[in-house]
């Protein structure tokens, strides 16, 4: 019997070249084209707790302080997953108990900001714990994958690569760290929260939507694909100009395509437009003209300025005038999810409910 309490922190990712696009729908959320991601450090996080018991008479998960329904057939695809990965991880294990999970953001959730990223992470890395699989980073990888695509990308810190892989099974689509923390320390994104709320087009729905109707998107796979490796080599050589070039070439991209979709999805809103012109100005008024700083936008309208802590204040300065912008949170990079020390548990053990119910 199992009875520990684990919990786990993760931390969401910015994709400097994005995931848009399943090659598979059934559950493996194998992409089409490699991605390349900043893991962020812990200013955004998510915890979340783990208990396997035999007190529990099903499965139980409480997302921010709410129960979620992962039982029967009219549950969300998210809950699904999952529900699979639980009872895939148990097998595994060869644990027969129940398990309650509790998970907290410490940000807003379901807005672009990547919470299912490391919502997923931090749940694969708990159960890894508790079940005491000893998975490496590999399995981890592919597990997270499972349950939110960008997730897989979370597993690590620095700077990760998605490789996309080519087998039906999704066992060589997997992410890796390809840059230390340490590479590049001086790297920063900058938030810029111009709507806190939940998006208007899940990214499951997005992703199926955009690859059926657009027909832009056939040469986004090829410019994503590319796109990594220019990213690759822009860190390698800490290029700014590049890289920033590269991460807003990218993003738009990507958002061309979902406006290219039937019925079309803009997940821009007018704050996040004039965040794209004052980043333009900024670089435009450098000397030769040098990128110093790169917008990207997931599947919401907050945007993420790739820059250094060099020109964080210009960037700062840049966006002052900027309307609707509610708030800025600045990330380094981060060194991936860890297991916190037993005090930090979201479980009241007694009622095997969360401390912190809403
Ligand atoms: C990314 N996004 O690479 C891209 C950029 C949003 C835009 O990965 O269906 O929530 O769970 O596999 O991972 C959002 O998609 O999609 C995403 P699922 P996910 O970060």
């Amino acid at each position: 019997m199992n009875s520990k309490v684990i919990t786990a922190l993760a931390t969401p990712n910015i994709a400097m070249i994005k995931y848009w696009g399943k090659r598979d729908y059934t559950g493996l959320n194998t992409p089409n084209n490699s991605s390349i991601s900043m893991t962020l450090d812990e200013t955004l996080n998510t915890k979340t707790t783990v208990m396997f018991s035999d007190k529990l008479d099903s499965d139980k998960l409480y997302i921010n302080g709410v129960e979620e329904n992962i039982h029967g057939d009219n549950v969300s695809e998210k809950s699904k997953y999952i529900k699979n990965t639980l009872i895939e991880m148990r097998k595994l294990s060869g644990v027969k108990e129940n398990v309650v999970v509790v998970s907290e953001n410490n940000f807003p959730s379901g807005a672009g900001i990547a919470s299912s990223a490391s919502g997923a992470a931090a749940l694969i890395y708990a159960l890894n714990e508790a079940l005491e699989l000893k998975m490496d980073g590999k399995q981890l990888s592919i597990m997270a994958r499972k349950i939110s695509g960008s997730a897989c990308r979370s597993v690590f810190g620095g700077i990760v690569k998605w490789n996309v892989g080519s087998h039906d099974d999704g066992s060589d689509s997997f992410a890796e760290m390809a840059f230390d923390v340490q590479h590049w320390k001086e790297l920063i994104d900058m938030i810029a929260v111009v709507d806190p709320d939940t998006k208007k087009v899940s990214s499951s729905i997005g992703h199926e939507a955009t690859v059926r109707t657009s027909v832009l998107y056939k040469n986004r796979v090829p410019f994503a694909e590319e796109g990594v490796t220019k990213i690759e080599d822009a860190i390698k050589n800490k290029d700014l100009d590049s890289l920033s070039k590269v991460i807003m070439r990218d993003s738009n991209n990507m958002h061309a395509t979902m406006l290219d979709t039937w019925p079309p999805i803009m997940y821009l809103n007018d704050s996040s437009k004039e965040i794209v012109y004052k980043i333009h100005q900024l670089n435009d008024s450098q000397q030769d003209k040098k990128c110093i700083a790169g917008y990207t936008f997931d599947a919401g309208p907050n945007a993420h300025i790739i820059t250094t802590d060099e020109h964080k204040e210009e960037v700062l300065t840049a966006l002052k005038d900027v309307q609707g912008i509610k708030k800025i949170f600045e990330s380094h990079q981060g060194v991936g999810p860890r297991i916190l020390p037993e005090n930090e548990s979201l479980l009241d053990e007694n009622t095997l409910t969360p401390k912190k119910m809403k």
